[in-house]
């Protein structure tokens, strides 16, 4: 609510917080140990990718902005602020809110292009930001734009409460799980990073993770879950 009244969060942005509340009560409120394995191989990902980049929109920058400043200052990985519901004011108002929680690279938008088979405003992203990026981390992302950024070839990373959503099944990498806690847990792994030294340790890592797997993992939690609150 807070950052729906500083004009961070959108409307919708609230609406979707409230069916990310609903899915989290359903899953336990807690990190699943699935969560946790995509979470580090997300994290793996972005340690070893040529040039990645955070995706944030209005939701994540309200949510988990001392989180996003850490972890860019300890992974050295620039922001996009891209929104859904966009406008330049928007933009201008998130970028300072992440400005004033101590974010140092967030894109100014110098040359922004449009890309194909997206609808919404999602398209329009930064040619040094998201156009340019091989790995893509866009929490709380939506259906359409995983599937367009997976299409042309990125490793699309999310955090999506919802294991069912098209975002969730359409990403390369998909954690279940909210994205404050998700964030936390990014930060502790890449705090046990060592640079070159650990690159084997994440390839291997990355290639033992398979998405649709790991998805029926929280299906598995969700179901337990539901069985146990039943009257
Ligand atoms: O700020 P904007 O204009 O870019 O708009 C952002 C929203 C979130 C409104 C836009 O991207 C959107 O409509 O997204 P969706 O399609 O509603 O997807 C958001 C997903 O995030 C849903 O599946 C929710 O369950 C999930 N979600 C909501 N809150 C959280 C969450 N996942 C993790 N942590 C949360 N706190």
């Amino acid at each position: 609510m807070d950052g729906y009244e500083k004009g961070i969060t959108s409307a919708h942005g609230l609406i979707a917080h409230g069916r990310g509340e609903a899915f989290d009560y359903i899953l336990g409120e807690q990190t699943s140990e699935n969560a946790l394995k995509a979470t580090n191989v997300a994290c793996a990902y972005l340690l070893t990718a040529r040039y990645p980049i955070l995706s944030v929109n209005g939701n994540t920058a309200a949510l988990v902005p001392e989180e996003i400043a850490e972890f860019c200052a300890l992974t050295g990985i620039p922001v996009e602020v891209n929104l859904f519901h966009r406008s330049e004011e928007r933009i201008k108002r998130i970028t300072d809110y992440l400005h004033a929680y101590g974010v140092a690279n967030v894109l100014s938008g110098f040359e922004i292009i449009t890309l194909d088979h997206i609808a919404s405003n999602r398209a329009k992203v930064d040619t040094q930001g998201i156009f340019k990026a091989d790995v893509v981390f866009a929490p709380l992302e939506d259906g359409d734009r995983a599937q367009a950024l997976t299409k042309l070839g990125k490793v699309v990373l999310t955090v999506d409460l919802n294991p069912l959503s098209r975002t969730a099944v359409t990403s390369t990498i998909t954690i279940v799980d909210e994205v404050t806690r998700a964030m936390k847990n990014m930060i502790s792994f890449a705090k046990h990073f060592d640079g070159e030294r650990d690159k084997e340790r994440l390839d291997t890592l990355k290639a033992s993770f398979d998405n649709f797997q790991n998805l029926k993992a929280s299906y598995v939690v969700m179901q337990k879950r539901l069985q146990s609150l039943a009257p």
